[in-house]
């Protein structure tokens, strides 16, 4: 009986194991169509689209329009401001379905480099953040990943309204917090 009961818990653990990995990758990155419906085109605003979300860390961006007719460069500030892309670039992507991981905190710059369609407004800048949203006291960058799993966190444990940004603050801590919860459970 007793050993029926462990595997019936285990189970109920490994499934919430998983289906905290699953929401945990949810919460960290996303992908984002950039221009939203209007995708990567002449008409659509980017400045607009480019100030609706919050882009973190691990984001991806994704660019669609017809291979040929339009690019993305990822650019530098002068570059983005001149349009002028006979310097400055970082990055060129012409597939006609682009997707550019977000791997840094920091500003990115991207415009088209078909003649014209810069100074017409297929350009946009964003403000990458790190995934582990930052507080006043840490420096999200001198915190370790591997840092002990038994070690808490300086917030408070989520609640449910700001479930977003502590779930991707904290994912190991969750889960840590997950697994002794379920090796309590089992020995109870
Ligand atoms: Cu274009």
């Amino acid at each position: 009986m007793r050993e029926g009961k462990f595997f019936n818990q285990l189970g109920i653990l490994l499934i919430l194991t998983v289906f905290t990995l699953f929401l945990v990758n949810k919460a960290i990155s996303k992908e984002y169509t950039v221009g939203d419906d209007e995708e990567w085109n002449s008409q659509a605003n980017f400045l607009s689209w480019s100030e609706k979300y919050n882009f973190t860390v691990g984001d991806v961006l994704v660019f669609k329009y017809v291979k040929g007719q339009h690019n993305v460069y990822e650019v530098v500030e002068g570059t983005f401001r001149s349009c002028d892309a006979n310097s400055g670039v970082l990055a060129k992507y012409e597939s006609g379905d682009d997707r550019v991981e977000l791997t840094e905190a920091k500003k990115y710059w991207f415009l088209c480099n078909i003649e014209g369609h810069c100074l017409g407004g297929m350009r946009f800048s964003i403000d990458v953040k790190q995934a582990s949203a930052p507080s006043d006291n840490t420096d999200p960058k001198n915190v370790s990943p591997s840092s002990q799993p038994h070690e808490f966190p300086a917030a408070p444990p989520p609640t449910s309204s700001s479930r977003g940004t502590l779930l991707s603050e904290s994912w190991k801590t969750w889960i840590c917090i997950m697994a002794f919860g379920m090796f309590f459970s089992l020995y109870n």
